[in-house]
């Protein structure tokens, strides 16, 4: 496995200086952030990018995300368009060596948390769902603040695009993935890039809004699209995890040869759709992580992992999830458990 950390950018409070100094950290995770979701991303940009990261040291291993825009999800409007568009953007990163790309299929919003910043005992800050405070929140209104959501929406622009969503049911979003991923895939074999969808978080619908990558049999159903190696998977431990129901560990071995890019984070359930963001330790939360990361190991998985969110802790600001100090100890406890994993094989 490869060790990665995700940087937001020249505007990320943790630099890439930073990063380079956490143990065993090789690798970047990045994204162009300011390019509008459905163009294609230029390839002297994406050189640009590359340039940055190799300048300090490190290599830039997985584009999170390459986004897809909302006319692909809800199958109108423009989608061949923006489908060409993507094809052209994964054409470009892989001519720039970049061999793994995420991406998601949630409607509208990506990640969703109920507060960004709730204090836990021990004084440190995280994000956590509840389903009460989440059932009170107002979409529309425009004032969701989430960590990885695009919010350059307009109020009328967003109110439009959820009217839109009233029509289309799960069905309708698993053609229309359908219909994405036998344009799209077809050139990542072509450019060898293996595309890894992150499943959705939480894994349920909200809002009203239909969410399909949320469990072991609808991503069975999901690799049987497009049955390639290069249809694969992000498998987001967090994600999927706050749903008992969702064995992790169990997924690492059903799916191996299909994960790419692997997120590795701890969560606490609370309540049957409600938990908080934890430590990686395994003991801070409801997740085994060395029972995921056994599973990873005994299937020889040779992809690249991250540490995924972090808390806030010893007062650092910033990016809600994606601060340095507790990603860091994430990467350390995950490195701990890996080399040991190594030993005790041989
Ligand atoms: C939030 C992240 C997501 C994730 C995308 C992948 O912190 O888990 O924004 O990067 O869903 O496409």
């Amino acid at each position: 496995m490869e060790m990665t950390f995700r940087w937001y950018g020249a505007d990320d409070p943790v630099t890439l200086d930073k990063i380079r100094q956490i143990p065993g950290m090789t690798g970047i995770v990045t994204a162009i952030y300011d390019i509008p979701v459905g163009e294609a991303w230029p390839l002297d940009r994406i050189l640009a990018l590359k340039k940055t990261v190799e300048d300090a040291g490190l290599k830039l291993s997985v584009i999170e995300s390459v986004p897809v825009h909302e006319d692909i999800k809800t199958g109108d409007g423009d989608r061949d368009r923006y489908i060409e568009n993507y094809c052209t953007t994964l054409r470009n990163l892989a001519q720039a060596g970049v061999d793994t790309v995420c991406y998601n299929f949630m409607p509208v919003f990506d990640g969703t948390r109920a507060d960004l910043a709730h204090e836990l005992p021990d004084g440190s800050n995280a994000l956590i769902y509840d389903e009460a405070q989440v059932a009170r929140m107002d979409p529309a209104a425009g004032d969701l603040s989430l960590p990885g959501w695009d919010s350059s929406y307009t109020k009328d622009g967003l109110r439009a695009l959820l009217d839109k969503y009233r029509t289309i049911t799960e069905e309708d979003l698993w053609n229309n993935l359908k219909y994405f991923l036998d344009r799209v895939i077809r050139v990542a074999e072509e450019v060898k890039i293996k595309m890894a969808i992150h499943p959705d978080d939480p894994p349920w619908g909200i809002f009203g809004l239909p969410r399909i990558i949320t469990s072991k049999e609808n991503i069975e159903r999901f690799l049987a699209l497009y049955d390639s190696p290069y249809n694969g998977l992000t498998l987001c431990s967090g994600s999927l995890g706050v749903t008992r129901t969702n064995d992790i560990a169990d997924m690492v071995r059903a799916f191996a040869g299909r994960i790419h890019f692997a997120h590795i984070r701890n969560v606490k359930i609370t309540g049957p759709h409600s938990f908080e963001e934890a430590a990686h330790l395994s003991s801070c939360g409801s997740l085994d992580i060395v029972e995921i990361l056994k599973a990873y190991h005994d299937t020889g998985f040779d992809g690249y992992i991250r540490p995924d969110h972090g808390r806030m802790i010893w007062g650092e600001t910033g990016r809600p999830g994606y601060g340095l100090y507790d990603r860091a100890l994430g990467a350390t406890y995950i490195n701990g458990i890996w080399e040991t994993l190594e030993k005790l094989d041989k």
